[in-house]
Formats: structure tokens, C-alpha cells, sequence
């Protein structure tokens, strides 16, 4: 892990963060997006100690990704200053664990938390990844597609009016699959 300035902002890159609880799959999602692919994008990466910065460049484009480990411990210090944490951020991920379903209040709280931390609303793209969403993901007596349903009504009900957001189903079985849910 990097020692991260908080402060600190790359003006030559595109600035990414993520966010969510842990295990939600973050990091997996980094790996997705940096190119590892095989095997290796499917390891368990050991949990996020706090923030760790990822810089890369693909195809001449240099990226810049915040991923916020979410465990207990470091979940209310990104509040401390959060506005640092995402001062020049083009894109705002939010990973929910689909197949959690026990966790999802605490994921949607910890998401209002983040959207009403969000000094300027404008100028950053807010994505919700539904995340785990995988092919052949089985529903059970948990995880049914009306609990999804709900789930979903609940995120509109969080977001703030006018505030833009963009909610997809994804997953790493898939090559890293994103669809638009609206
Ligand atoms: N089924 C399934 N599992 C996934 C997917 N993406 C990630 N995982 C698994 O989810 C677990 C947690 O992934 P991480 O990427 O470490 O989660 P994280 O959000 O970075 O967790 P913290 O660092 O603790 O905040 C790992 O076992 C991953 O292999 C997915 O699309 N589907
Ligand atoms: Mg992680």
C-alpha cells in the first residue's frame, strides 16, 4: 500500500474512487479494470488496509484509482475530510455486494453517508455498481428478484433530488460485465 497524502491529487490522470463495505469486491473490481485478467483477477486479494492509490496508464490514458478499504475500522475516517479524498474526482464507484443480502442497510446508510458528504453534488459521475451480479447467480429464499426490487427502490429513495447517478449490474465472471439497470 502506498503512504497516501489526502490532500493529494495527480492533475494528469484520471482520478478514480472507490467505495463501499468490505468484501464488497473493490479491489477485484481495480484488478478488472488495471487488465489482470486470467487466473490471477480471480485470487482473493487480501482486505484494503484504508486507502490505497493505484496509478496505470491504458491505452495513453493515465488513471489514478482511490480504493477505500472498507472494513469497520477505517469506514468513518474517509469522513474526517472526505472532500480531500475526493478533491478532482471524475468518477465516484459504489460497490454493493448483491449476494449480501444481511448487509444491505448497512451498505444504502453507508451510502448516504458518502452522497451527503459530497460537498459540490455536480461534476462527479456517481456510479452504484450492484456487484456479484453473476451469471449464474441462483436466488434463494434471500436473494430474490423481488428483494433486488427493493433494494433498488431504496437507493432511489436515498439519492437526493437532481443529484445524477447511474446504477449497474456487474461482475467479474463475465469479463467484467456492466449493464445499465435505467
Ligand atoms: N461471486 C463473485 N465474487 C466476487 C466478485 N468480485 C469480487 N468477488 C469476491 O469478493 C471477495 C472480496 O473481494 P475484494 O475485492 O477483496 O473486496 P473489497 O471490497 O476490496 O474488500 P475490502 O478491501 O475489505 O474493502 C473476494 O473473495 C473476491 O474474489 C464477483 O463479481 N462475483
Ligand atoms: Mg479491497
Amino acid at each position: 500500500m502506498k503512504t497516501l497524502k489526502t490532500n493529494e491529487s495527480r492533475v494528469d490522470s484520471i482520478k478514480i474512487v472507490l467505495i463501499g463495505l468490505d468484501n464488497s469486491g473493490k479491489t477485484t473490481i481495480l484488478n478488472c479494470l488495471k487488465g489482470i485478467k486470467g487466473i490471477s483477477a480471480f485470487n482473493t486479494p487480501m482486505p484494503t488496509k484504508g486507502p490505497d492509490v493505484q496509478d496505470f496508464e491504458v491505452l495513453n490514458s493515465k488513471y489514478s484509482i482511490w480504493d477505500l478499504g472498507g472494513q469497520q475500522a477505517y469506514l468513518d475516517d474517509y469522513f474526517n475530510d472526505f472532500n480531500k479524498y475526493i478533491k478532482g474526482t471524475s468518477k465516484i464507484i459504489y460497490v454493493i455486494d448483491i449476494q449480501d443480502v444481511k448487509r444491505y442497510h448497512i451498505a444504502l446508510e453507508y451510502m448516504k453517508k458518502v452522497i451527503n458528504s459530497i460537498e459540490i453534488k455536480n461534476g462527479i459521475d456517481f456510479s452504484i455498481f450492484l456487484h456479484k451480479f453473476d451469471p449464474d447467480l441462483t436466488f434463494d429464499r434471500n436473494l430474490t428478484e423481488k428483494v433486488i426490487d427493493e433494494l433498488i427502490i431504496k437507493i432511489k429513495d436515498i439519492i437526493p433530488p437532481g443529484f445524477i447517478y447511474t446504477l449497474y449490474k456487474t461482475t467479474i465472471y463475465a469479463l467484467f460485465e456492466k449493464s445499465p439497470v435505467f
